[in-house]
């Protein structure tokens, strides 16, 4: 059956696409919507076309599979001003997401109705595009370019009734009555002596707009940005539609389009896009495993980590029991939740009502008994093996059977763990990402007996509370931490052959990283494990906490602080370094940005290469997702393995060996194949 069918209904056709997952816009749908629109031109008993969508959505965008093929028409531009052009009133009739050429065909309609549940957007910028089917000239036209900038640069969709208030949408209807609805808006418009074309509308184009409104955007909205090359160009588009009569601005869209489009940033952030998703499958779990239902959550341990947690859970609406050792701990722990929902709450992101629901979710305790009843326990306690153990044997007796046991672990054994219990098939690895109510990331560890059901579960609801989850096998700091070990030691080496902290930092942030290694060392305090009684100057870092210079909480550390925590390079730090190189007998090297970094990213690489030989990740893609979403790894770069495979794996391979490092054996075999990481 074709993917695009039409019934007529009165002098209406009603023309539907059931493209499933999300209707996107593939080359058989775009060649049925032209189809259609030539039947509804040719018929005579036609008055009127509603364009509509089966399944869950409206169509959610170009198909991006299919960039970086050969294009077959007819493409998306042309079905859209087809649309456009038609004598006969169109009308958009959404539900779930128009997005980004789905949401292009709605602005080529001339009508759009929708109902309340649904979101409109142009996504493209995330994919490191534009809007490419005159999306940047139609939306600027039908609801300002004040209105279509932020919505065009940031990406974000926005809720059917914010559509409506811009003009976006003509009408919300009832979610179940789109049908009838978009039939009977068609029938009504009918008779109206002319149709709004939105690439003709010169009604809402702001005249005198100058430059000073852009680059004010740029400056205010435009910095946390910094380093994307689509943002750019999608402001540079909107003023066109701005400044140009639209069949200029058209064009510009397209050049702007196309260089985006052979770019290496989008390449990279469509890598992303299907990396986020293929990290939710999981390996050997049979089709037909059951989602446990997670109805209440107990979580041990109220700190910073503990109480993050429980927000995630808070928020979604699902009950939390939050435990803690004494009554001081307790209390200051859900008054810091409670902080932290009215500072959200203060910036807009909830009502003071959904501040009340989810405290309202939160039942503070000093029982262990408490937790009895929960479906799934998490322990965020202290990070030692013997306690871990404790907790988890003292869990396993209280709580009931079937419920699932985790630990928010970031280096431990989890078999171990899970080894005391009666149930190890319902134990395992939940590792957030601190602070863990605003990381995108989850770690699933999966431990040796870790049973399908389980983890199937615990990917389900890492969805349900807004994570990105990736499944890693038990190793010492699962993918994530383990990967940042090699980078140290690099950093560390780098020091001890003359390099400067702020050289080393600055490498990685040059390369788009939010910190380098130094600045979190200070970040995180450099007395972390430091013992002063022990302490013998004997490493650097011992003699910079020797002279209360342990990082921005003593306002200096490998760096100096101003009051406003910015870093300034220390000359103190620079002459003991200097002294322990000369102390070793090393000759200062230096290097240049580009071999610093590498020195840095290659050892990511080869442990990274030596995750999956051990089958620790179950995918390249999944590592550059733990790094993208829990490191602040540039997403458009693409990740550590889709950075190196654009690099060459023969370079990388070249580099290690050049800088000492002994290269795993899985990574020189690809490179010798000229093989990459991800396909
Ligand atoms: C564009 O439109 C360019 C135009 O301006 C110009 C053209 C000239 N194509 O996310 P989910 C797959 S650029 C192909 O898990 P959800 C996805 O990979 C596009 N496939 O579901 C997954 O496959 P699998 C602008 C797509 O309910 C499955 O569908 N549009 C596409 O959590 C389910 O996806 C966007 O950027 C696609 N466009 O979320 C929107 N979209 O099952 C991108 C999804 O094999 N899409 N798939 O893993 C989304 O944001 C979400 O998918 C959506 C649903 C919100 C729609």
């Amino acid at each position: 059956m074709s993917v695009v069918t039409t019934r007529q209904d009165g002098d209406v056709l009603v023309v539907t696409s059931n493209n499933p997952p999300v209707n996107a816009l593939g080359q058989a749908v775009r060649a049925g919507l032209a189809e259609a629109m030539a039947t509804a031109a040719s018929d005579d008993s036609i008055k009127a076309v509603v364009i509509t969508c089966e399944g869950r959505t409206f169509f959610a965008g170009a198909d991006i599979t299919e960039f970086g093929k050969p294009p077959v028409g007819p493409s998306l531009p042309e079905v859209i001003d087809t649309i456009e052009a038609s004598k006969k009133p169109v009308v958009a009739a959404i539900h779930g997401t128009a997005l980004g050429g789905g949401l292009e065909v709605a602005l080529g309609c001339h009508y759009r109705i929708a109902v309340a549940s649904a979101k409109l957007g142009l996504p493209e910028v995330k994919l490191g595009l534009l809007p490419g089917a005159g999306g940047t000239q139609r939306l600027p036209r039908v609801v300002g370019v004040e209105a279509a900038l932020p919505m065009i640069v940031k990406g974000d969709p926005i809720p059917a009734a914010a559509a409506e208030r811009i003009g976006l949408v003509d009408k919300l209807v009832a979610d179940d009555q789109l049908a009838e609805s978009g039939v009977a808006f068609a029938k009504h418009v009918i008779g109206s002596d002319s149709h709004p074309v939105s690439s003709a509308r010169a009604d809402k184009i702001e005249s005198g707009l100058g430059e000073e409104f852009f680059d004010n955007f740029r400056e205010t909205e435009m910095r946390r940005l910094k380093g994307f090359e689509a943002p750019e160009a999608c402001l540079q588009a909107v003023r066109a539609a701005a400044e140009m009569p639209f069949s200029d601005g058209v064009k510009k869209e397209r050049e702007l389009f196309g260089k985006l489009m052979t770019g290496t940033q989008s390449r990279a952030l469509r890598h992303v896009f299907f990396a986020e998703r293929a990290a939710s499958k999981i390996d050997g779990i049979p089709a037909d495993t059951p989602v446990l239902p997670i109805n209440r959550v107990g979580i041990l341990g109220a700190g910073t980590m503990g109480g993050g947690i429980a927000m995630n859970f808070l928020s979604a609406g699902i009950p939390v029991t939050l435990l803690e050792r004494e009554q001081e701990a307790l209390d200051r722990g859900v008054s810091i939740i409670r902080k932290n929902y009215e500072r959200s709450a203060a910036r807009g992101k909830f009502t003071a009502e959904q501040v009340e629901q989810c405290m309202g979710r939160l039942t503070p305790t000093l029982e262990m008994e408490d937790l009895a009843d929960s479906d799934l326990v998490i322990e965020a306690v202290f990070e030692n093996m013997d306690v871990k153990k404790e907790v988890f044997t003292k869990l396993d007796a209280i709580v009931k059977p079937g419920a699932i046991l985790a630990s928010n672990t970031s280096y431990l054994n989890v078999d171990e763990m899970a080894a005391v219990t009666t149930r190890p098939d319902h134990v395992l690895g939940l590792h957030f990402f601190s602070p863990a109510n605003v990381m995108r990331l989850l770690e699933i560890v999966r431990a040796a007996k870790t049973a399908p059901a389980v983890l199937k579960t615990a990917m389900a609801l890492s969805k349900k509370i807004g994570k990105v989850a990736v499944v890693s096998g038990v190793c010492h700091g699962f993918i994530g931490n383990r990967m940042l070990s090699p980078r140290q030691q690099a950093a560390n080496a780098m020091l001890m052959q003359g390099i400067k902290p702020w050289e080393v930092d600055n490498s990685l942030t040059d390369f788009g990283m939010p910190m380098g290694p130094f600045q979190m060392a200070d970040l995180a305090g450099l007395d972390l494990g430091w013992n002063r009684e022990a302490s013998n100057s004997e490493t650097i870092r011992d003699v910079l906490c020797e002279r209360d210079r342990r990082g921005q909480k003593t306002g200096k550390g490998f760096y100096d602080y101003d009051e406003n925590r910015r870093r300034t390079p220390s000359a103190e730090v620079e002459e003991v370094i200097a002294g322990f190189v000369a102390k070793a007998g090393e000759t200062p090297q230096s290097y240049s940005v580009e071999e610093i970094r590498n020195r840095l990213l290659f050892p990511m690489v080869n442990e990274g290469a030596k995750i999956l030989e051990e089958g620790m990740a179950q995918r390249a893609s999944d590592i550059d997702t733990v790094w993208i979403n829990g490191y602040g790894w540039p997403a458009y770069t693409g990740g550590p393995m889709f950075w190196a495979d654009m690099i060459g794996l023969d370079v990388v391979v070249e580099g290690l060996k050049s800088f000492g490092h002994e290269v795993s054996p899985y990574l020189a075999d690809k490179a010798a194949k000229g093989d990459r990481f991800n396909g």
